[in-house]
């Protein structure tokens, strides 16, 4: 039996610590860790819950955004306030925005690195890369010329010793499965994306005055001026460039982004049988279409049991509670039972082993991350979670189109869905949905301009004279790695106590009081490793979840020096 650590785990966001007992190469049993603290929910305590947006989106940098717009929901749940159409419309194509690029970003820049061989990529013929390209796609940019020039710039690149993300890899390792000109291919198309998503992304400057961390978010609505006759306002010049992003978009996804998943998913169909993990999920749903209370949601959230597509249940979030048995937290009740998020408690102790050392305490305290549950079920969220519930309700049809369509294109059945590639092809098929929808709320947004109708906020609750003496907000949203929910408890016009339970957190938490393993570490168990001391396959499925540990723990401990290491123990 060898005990196999990765930390960190590179191309994620924040320091995760993978541990796993690896006998007859298949990994057996598995651990994950955050070994990074932070502690914003403590900092939001007595400030105004107006504010609070503003320091929960720094929680992360990489989904910009999403703590910003759950936040400004539970604060306007607490308080009664009611956000126009128009900012619901600009909040939608705020979110859409960042689902796309970041699934773009996580697929070339951070997860295709696991199926890819750069090296092999150095012995590509660039003809029969192009002739492979422009099978699978019409793509303009699919020319001998152009991926004789990606090879000669990776060439450059390896002789120049300048290997900047591609060092330290696992290059050749056995489990690559690709032919040369299929790694050449998803070469060019990695550079492509850096520009794309670049590009793309200006949207939220639009929207929001910057990227990351957009400036517009105001708790009732939105701070960004709509008005057809104004040079200093989102009008129709403005409609016209973010329709021009949004089919930049489409573009993008439809003829580079999924053809590849299906070209390269194609060489590692075994991937459709490892990988799947506790088998429930979790969406809370995402794009309210109208402004009710509970809005119909374009994207519907619901709860799936033992991959039991056959029964789709709505989200009771009174069912959802932390465990710190194995978090370096202490509870002041006790350690055995879960705390419901308005009652949580964020009172960190760190009791694991002394740097250096060789793993952490794993029958004890091992993660800086809490154990979230559903009635007491671990359970996934994020692209995924978010498709199986779709698929699951049939609507948008558009979900069940796509996802029919991949499963065909590869020959597999909707058992597939429950593994590494399933998290992986989801996050694709979600990435068409949405740069496909956001067309809608440009339109949308369009005819409020052409209706005169320039409401952008309900400042009837700005006051807090007009709150409730103490209230209680709870705020969700589905974030580009899963469901997030804030919780917030206000006194007094102050914040009293603001929970966050976040996407990571859910899909990266430790066991529970009951010894359940967390999603990540189901997910590893049965996991062939080829090379112990090479573990890609590790890689592959931890990466499937898009990990962002940033947010799963939203102060680093001074005495944790991070080296980079993988050791066989
Ligand atoms: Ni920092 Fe995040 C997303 C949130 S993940 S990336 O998406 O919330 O836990
Ligand atoms: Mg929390």
């Amino acid at each position: 039996m060898a005990h196999v650590v990765v930390d960190p785990i590179t191309r994620i966001e924040g320091h995760l610590r993978i541990e796993t007992e690896v006998e007859g190469g298949t990994v057996r049993d598995a651990w994950s860790s955050s070994t990074m603290f932070r502690g914003v929910e403590i900092i939001l305590k007595g400030r105004d819950p107006r504010d609070a947006w503003v320091f929960t989106q720094r929680i992360c940098g990489v989904c910009t955004t999403v703590h910003a717009i759950t936040s400004i929901r539970a604060v306007e749940h607490a308080i009664g306030a009611n956000p126009p159409p128009n900012a619901r419309l600009l909040r939608n194509l705020i979110i859409g925005a960042q689902c796309v690029q970041d699934h773009v970003i996580h697929f070339y820049h951070l997860h295709a690195l696991d199926w890819v061989d750069i090296v092999s990529a150095l012995s590509a013929d660039p003809a029969k890369t192009a002739s492979l390209a422009q099978s699978i796609s019409d793509w303009p940019i699919s020319g001998r010329a152009y991926f004789t020039d990606v090879r000669a710039r990776l060439k450059d690149f390896v002789a120049g010793g300048r290997l900047g993300p591609f060092a330290n890899a696992y290059w050749g390792h056995p489990a690559y499965k690709l032919p040369p000109e299929a790694n050449l291919m998803a070469v060019g198309h990695y550079l492509q994306a850096l520009d794309f998503q670049r590009q793309f992304i200006r949207m939220h400057a639009i929207l929001g005055g910057k990227n990351p961390h957009l400036q517009s978010f105001l708790v009732g609505g939105m701070a960004t001026p709509v008005d057809a006759d104004s040079q200093n306002a989102l009008n129709m010049g403005t409609i016209a460039e973010l329709s021009k992003l949004v089919a930049s978009a489409r573009d993008f996804v439809t003829r580079v982004y999924m053809p590849d998943v299906l070209a390269i998913a194609a060489f590692y169909k075994d991937w459709a049988g490892i990988g799947a993990g506790v088998g429930n999920y979790l969406s809370y749903g995402e794009y309210p279409e109208d402004d009710n209370p509970n809005p119909n949601m374009y994207l519907p959230g619901g709860t799936i049991l033992n991959r039991d597509l056959g029964k789709v249940a709505p989200v009771e979030p009174d069912k959802i509670s932390e465990y710190v048995k194995h978090s370096w937290y202490d509870y002041k009740g006790g350690d055995d039972k879960p705390l419901p998020p308005f009652k949580g408690e964020t009172s960190p102790n760190y009791t694991g082993p002394k740097p250096p050392y060789e793993r952490l305490h794993l029958d004890r305290k091992y993660s800086w991350v809490k154990s979230p549950r559903y009635e007491d079920h671990p359970m996934e969220v994020g692209p995924l979670a978010r498709m199986l519930v779709a698929y699951a309700y049939g609507r948008p049809s558009r979900v069940k189109e796509l996802v029919d369509n991949t499963l065909k294109a590869l020959g597999v059945g909707p058992q597939a869905l429950f593994s590494t590639l399933g998290r992986t092809a989801a996050r694709a098929i979600e990435s068409q949905v949405i740069a496909e929808k956001m067309q809608d709320w440009v339109a949308a947004l369009a005819e409020s301009m052409a209706r005169r109708d320039y409401r952008i906020c309900d400042n009837s609750k700005f006051d807090p004279s007009t709150w409730p003496e103490e209230c209680w907000g709870s705020g969700f949203h589905e974030a580009p790695r899963g469901s997030l929910g804030h919780w917030v408890h206000i006194r007094n016009g102050e914040i009293v106590n603001y929970q966050c339970v976040v996407p990571t957190t859910w899909n990266a938490g430790p066991r529970d009081a009951h010894g359940k393993r967390g999603p990540y570490e189901e997910a590893l168990v049965g996991t062939p490793i080829a090379k112990p001391d090479q573990p890609l396959e590790i890689l592959r499925t931890v990466h499937s979840f898009d990990p962002c540990l940033a947010c799963a723990v939203h102060v680093l401990d001074t005495e944790r020096r991070e080296i980079v290491k993988v050791s066989v123990v």
